[in-house]
């Protein structure tokens, strides 16, 4: 009896005999099985991380990786072109990549099975290894890999043996001349009883038996990939959170604008609707039993907080607009709500901050770091660990458990979700996840204004009809928006009511709209008296600047 490497040189030898047509079958066949291979490893890789790492799962720990080593002109080049579709979007190309990778190593293992087993094994080391480096912490994260490569090469072996047996038979069929030349190969199951019915038979079983294989590779794929969905939908809150009352509660928030004006973003920001901007491709999951806040570094008396610990501190309530650096002018990523929780102040007091750390290094449970100045922190803008928005706890897309929230400072600088440590070290010593990226050391939020209303490229009716939006300047406050129509002068918008420095102001400006095209202008002053410069500057490295211009066509 042969093995199969020995019986792929008949195989082959038919292939010119009965045409091209015979040969692109066989070839379609053996990237077949390593598409399936791969699909069955990834799968298998996806419902072990499941169990043991969200994050290790093979696509999700190269696609992490992949973000990780972007050079930063691309990632805001993604972003840009992509918005947050830019994730999907990388899962995708990574599982296109693997896919044509599998498929030539398919083809490969038809004349070398060793060089197809040698790529299959290439990819699982690289995910392996870049759910080591992304994921790090538990030795855990490297078992789906593990388990991945070893599926990935068994299945490879056992698909490209049943598409060499559907080869070798293949021109046994009705179409096939030359019978005889293939049926030298003989193999066990070729057996047929009866004979004369033998190779057409034979043929068919052994087709038959490479598609039913294929379709049990996939539909085991399927299942597994789902079952590891499944398995890593985040465990339900080890309790209910009863969020305890601030012991420092905010009064109501005054009259919403946008009841008055339609098209105005709301006063706050439903949390469903709030942005979502962070590193991590599967939300990180939090135990609330055994999540703890750890304070350390540079401080006298390092400690660590239960959840329940958190609760039990004085609680206040501060209205504030959080936003990213990665947000063009007039762009989507700001998000103005009430957060409950824990003075940062308060935390590091404390502790005991020595003198000489000028930097918070906070951490996330899934490794990502965020610096802060220790000032910003400490001084009077009560920058707080956050429990809850909007009157729920954190869902977990916002950082569940608890996250900074730093008044003043883009969320790259002040605003870790997954909190899991506060660090006091020194800018000196150390450079958080974007810094290294080369994104500005220190992130203080620059003034905006955006129009809302009319929207950009909607045709809008002449007549009575109002221009507005938002405007902001953390840490300073709005003091006027000014609105220019087409090459008029510039006009004072209506405020809406203040909520605070630190949060956005509503403005809308009535706009009597008359047909054909017009450009609209907006610009704010912050409370310092400084009017936003028109001077456009791009999001990288400390956050965009620029007058919002939208042309509207009124019909
Ligand atoms: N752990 C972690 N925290 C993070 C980030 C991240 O990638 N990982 N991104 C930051 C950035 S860039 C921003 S703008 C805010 C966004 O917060 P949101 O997603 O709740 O709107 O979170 C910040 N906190
Ligand atoms: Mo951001």
């Amino acid at each position: 009896m042969r093995t199969y490497p020995a019986t792929d040189a008949p195989a082959r030898g038919t292939t010119g005999a009965s045409g091209g047509a015979g040969g692109r079958a066989s070839t379609a066949r053996y990237a077949l099985a390593g598409l399936l291979s791969a699909a069955g490893a990834m799968a298998a890789g996806h419902a072990v991380a499941g169990l043991v790492e969200p994050a290790a799962s093979p696509v999700l720990a190269v696609g992490t990786a992949v973000i990780d080593a972007t050079p930063t002109p691309v990632k805001t080049w993604a972003v840009d072109a992509f918005g947050t579709a830019d994730k999907p979007i990388l899962i995708a190309g990574v599982a296109v990549v693997t896919a044509l990778l599998a498929a030539t190593a398919g083809i490969l293992s038809r004349r070398h099975p060793w060089a197809g087993a040698a790529i299959v094994i290439v990819l699982g080391v690289l995910a392996t290894l870049a759910a080591h480096l992304t994921v790090g912490q538990s030795q855990m994260a490297i078992l789906p890999g593990v388990i991945a490569t070893i599926v990935g090469v068994a299945l490879l072996s056992w698909l490209t043996s049943l598409a060499a047996r559907a080869d070798s038979t293949r021109t046994s069929g009705p179409s096939g001349p030359d019978t005889q030349g293939t049926r030298e190969v003989e193999r066990p199951t070729d057996h047929v009883a009866e004979p004369g019915g033998a190779s057409l038979a034979g043929a068919g079983a052994d087709r038959r038996t490479f598609v039913i294989g294929s379709i049990g590779v996939a539909a085991a794929a399927a299942g597994l990939a789902a079952v590891g969905q499944v398995w890593a939908r985040p465990a339900q809150l080890a309790r209910a959170i009863v969020l305890p009352p601030a012991t420092e509660p905010l009064g109501p928030l005054p009259t919403d604008l946008a009841t008055e004006v339609s098209g105005i973003s709301p006063l706050r920001t439903p949390t469903a609707d709030f942005y979502r901007i962070d590193t991590a491709l599967t939300l990180p999951r939090v135990d609330l039993d055994s999540w703890r806040l750890r304070i350390d570094g540079d401080v006298d008396n390092p400690y660590e907080l239960s959840f329940d610990d958190l609760l039990a501190m004085p609680l206040i309530e501060r209205d504030i607009t959080l936003n990213c650096v990665s947000n063009e002018v007039g762009g989507p990523y700001i998000g103005s709500t009430r957060w409950l929780g824990v003075r940062t102040s308060d935390l590091l007091a404390e502790a005991g901050v020595r003198p000489g750390a000028d930097q918070i290094l906070s951490r996330s449970v899934d490794g990502m770091t965020i610096s802060t100045p220790v000032a910003a922190l400490t001084d009077d803008r009560e920058a707080l660990i956050a429990i809850a928005m909007d009157g729920a706890p954190l869902p977990q897309r916002n950082g569940f458990p608890a996250r900074l929230v730093t008044p003043g400072l883009y969320g790259y600088v002040g605003a870790t979700k997954w909190l899991e440590s506060l660090t006091a070290t020194t800018y000196a010593a150390e450079r958080a996840y974007w810094t290294e990226r080369g994104w500005a050391e220190l992130g203080p939020v620059k003034t905006q204004a955006r129009i809302d209303t009319p929207a950009p490229l909607r045709p809008i009716r002449s007549g009575q009809t109002a221009i507005g939006g938002v405007a902001w300047a953390q840490g300073r406050g709005i003091e006027r928006v000014e609105v220019r129509i087409d090459d008029g002068p510039w006009t004072e918008a209506t405020l809406g009511d203040d909520v605070g420095i630190d949060y956005w102001r509503q403005w809308y400006l009535p706009w009597e709209a008359t047909t054909g095209r017009h450009t609209l202008v907006v610009r704010a002053t912050d409370g310092t008296g400084e009017t936003q410069t028109e001077e456009r500057a791009d999001v990288f490295p400390d956050g965009a600047a620029g007058w919002h211009t939208v042309v509207v066509t009124v019909a």
